[in-house]
């Protein structure tokens, strides 16, 4: 079947990028995209050559090949195998490693270095691993936050902090946002977004929060606060855990309290729409209307779209800019030239 045929099987340097390719196809599976682009780089030039790359000085003349790569490119070609690979295709420690990632509050770096401290199984984390009291949670309830939520419970566990939000401020409105905005049949967590007519600062709606907070508590249903990287620093979002009580139709079979993730976002009316844009994603949707903003000269964020920012270096802002729209997540598309997009159609 020659169609099926790479076009690199007839370079030279084949078996190289053959080796090569695996590794980024390793340090994909363990998120490191740092050293994928890397390698992807390194292939895309040995793809260009039309001799065999032999040596790491030759191998280190041409463009995106850096010192690391280049010896590995000398060492697949005189032993036709690496042993990098082969260290990072040891079963138990790739499958580690993924364990690991999916421990809430734990990130590349930290489950990285528990392999390399020998730790293989979510018993030796639980036993002998240094947690913070995030990781703890994560370690302890770790099945149930791997656990992706049906639609139907996040309805269900949406009323249920609706109504103690109504007990506390009527005029209080939560939206769920996310992938359940999204349409999604399942969700990883519930993401709310807590506004209120006329509000026009965080700061107006953080003591409803901290009241609301405390009093699902008392009910028993949140059971733990969470910190966590993505936290913003302007005390906007608050994440924790929660556990749908027993509930009729639910859950009521056999029922056992599950542990779902939940995220509260604190949004003042007047930054909605840019808001809504933020907590729909998905990430990746994003990224593209942040970037589209970014290239005509505006700057959107989970305020709003802001316009005359002006950038240094490398893209960074150095000012924020003058508003431009967030209230309205339709006009900030419109601003942007971008056609209207529901939120089930934005899943990238
Ligand atoms: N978000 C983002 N960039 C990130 C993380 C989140 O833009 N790095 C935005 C888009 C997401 C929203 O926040 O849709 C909520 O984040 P979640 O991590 O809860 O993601 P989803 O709700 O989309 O998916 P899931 O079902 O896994 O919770
Ligand atoms: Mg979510
Ligand atoms: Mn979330």
């Amino acid at each position: 079947q020659a169609g099926a045929q790479d076009a690199y099987q007839n370079n030279p340097n084949s078996r190289t990028i053959e080796v090569l390719q695996s590794m980024a196809n390793y340090y994909d599976r363990v998120n490191d995209h740092w050293r994928t682009t890397g390698y992807r780089k390194a292939i895309t030039t040995l793809k260009r050559q039309a001799t065999r790359i032999t040596t790491e000085e030759e191998a280190f003349q041409l463009p995106h090949i850096g010192r690391r790569i280049a010896q590995k490119i000398e060492e697949i070609v005189t032993t036709n195998k690496l042993q990098r690979l082969e260290y990072a295709q040891d079963e138990p420690m790739d499958g580690a490693l993924q364990v690991f990632l999916r421990i809430y509050g734990v990130g590349n770096k930290q489950a990285q270095q528990w392999v390399a401290q020998g730790y293989r199984t979510l018993e030796d984390i639980k036993s002998k691993a240094k947690l913070n009291p995030s990781q703890r949670v994560g370690v302890e309830h770790y099945d149930d936050l791997n656990t992706r939520i049906p639609r139907r419970e996040v309805e269900a566990l949406a009323a249920f902090v609706r109504r103690a939000a109504a007990r506390i401020d009527a005029q209080a409105e939560l939206i769920i946002g996310g992938s359940y905005r999204r349409g999604s049949t399942s969700s990883g967590d519930i993401d709310f977004i807590v506004t209120k007519l006329d509000t026009e600062s965080v700061a107006q709606l953080r003591p409803f929060l901290d009241e609301l907070v405390r009093a699902l508590e008392k009910d028993g249903f949140l059971t733990a606060r969470l910190a966590s990287f993505h936290a913003g620093g302007d005390g906007s979002k608050w994440h924790g855990c929660c556990v749908l009580p027993k509930t009729k139709g639910i859950n009521d079979r056999d029922y056992r309290p599950v542990w779902r993730r939940i995220d509260f976002l604190l949004v003042p009316a007047s930054e909605m729409g840019g808001a809504l844009i933020y907590f729909t994603g998905n990430d990746i949707f994003n990224r593209s209307m942040r970037l589209l903003a970014s290239k005509k000269g505006m700057r959107l964020n989970q305020r709003g779209l802001y316009k005359d920012v002006i950038r240094g270096p490398g893209r960074v802002h150095v000012t924020e800019g003058e508003l431009v729209e967030g209230r309205d997540e339709r006009k900030i598309f419109d601003i942007l030239g971008v056609k209207w997009r529901e939120p089930h159609e934005r899943w990238c």
